[in-house]
């Protein structure tokens, strides 16, 4: 694994990667250098051959926000030329399931960070919130159109326009999360997640997440066809045979590596 300041990134025996953003005197708050890194963290683990990634942060805090300090003095020059802030996106677009098990707070850009991972989980005292209202900007990587999609717009709207925080109870009630857990076992609970989805056949994984993320970004009949061609699409390789002889059989299913 490479080095990074600003993150560190593991691969373990199972082909669970995790990526700790670690800047907790910052609280991880989220700067450049830190964003060039999670790119790059990014395609270390998916070229290591991980089957999932869990993505939590060091400290009490999973990352509270942007950092305000770095971006105090940025013109509309400076962040629109270099299209600042786009390489966050590569997390929406990983292939494998990413798991946000978060650990503190989740705000500003640590929200929508959040927000792109497939599952999220968090400590009883995780809070989340979109604050930036309050210094003058909006939410920039993606949370006025995921959360809106997410907990809809009555919620939405509340959340942004106030950006008051909500504890992890209230999270998952929206159903911004969907499980709490005690504190300091957050990532543990990830690493089981993580570990049941490392189990399944690695391609019927990649159909499911497809499929699910298909449902926000198309009509019902679309979705429904882009569900069933994958469907059948799954008949064509052994961990078909495989699973449903295992059943029969009463034995764990043994899947080939994707
Ligand atoms: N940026 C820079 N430094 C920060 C940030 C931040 N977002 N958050 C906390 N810190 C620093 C503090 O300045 C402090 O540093 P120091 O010890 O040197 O004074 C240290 O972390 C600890 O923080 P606090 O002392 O404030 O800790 P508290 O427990 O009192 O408060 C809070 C914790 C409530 C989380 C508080 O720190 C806070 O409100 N932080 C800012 C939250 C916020 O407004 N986030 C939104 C930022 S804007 C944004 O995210 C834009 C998103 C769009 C672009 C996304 C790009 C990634």
């Amino acid at each position: 694994m490479a080095h990074y300041d600003t993150l560190s990134l593991t691969v373990d025996d199972d082909r669970i990667a995790q990526l700790t953003l670690d800047r907790p005197e910052a609280l991880n708050a989220l700067n450049s250098a830190m964003m060039a890194e999670f790119a790059a963290a990014l395609v270390e683990a998916t070229q290591s051959g991980a089957r999932a990634l869990i993505l939590t942060g060091k400290g009490r805090a999973f990352a509270a926000g942007a950092d305000i300090a770095e971006m105090r003095d940025r013109t509309f020059g400076s962040m629109s030329d270099a299209n600042h802030l786009a390489l966050w996106e590569r997390l929406a677009d990983l292939p494998i399931p990413t798991i946000g098990a978060i650990n503190g707070f989740a705000l500003g850009g640590g929200c929508e960070i959040a927000m792109m991972c497939d599952i999220l989980i968090a400590g009883e005292s995780a809070s989340f919130g979109l604050p930036e209202i309050t210094l003058g900007i909006i939410p920039g990587i993606g949370g006025t159109q995921r959360l809106t999609r997410i907990v809809g717009k009555a919620q939405a709207m509340d959340l942004i326009l106030t950006g008051r925080r909500i504890d992890a109870d209230e999270a998952r009630r929206l159903g911004l999360i969907s499980r709490v857990v005690v504190d300091g076992e957050v990532v543990e609970q990830a690493q089981v997640i993580a570990r049941q989805i490392a189990g399944s056949s690695a391609r019927a994984v990649r159909a499911a997440k497809e499929c699910v993320l298909r449902a926000d970004q198309s009509s019902l009949s679309e979705g429904l066809l882009f569900e069933r061609r994958w469907f059948h699409s799954l008949f064509a390789f052994d961990d078909q045979t495989e699973g449903m002889t295992a059943f029969l059989e009463k034995r764990p299913a043994r899947f080939a590596d994707a």
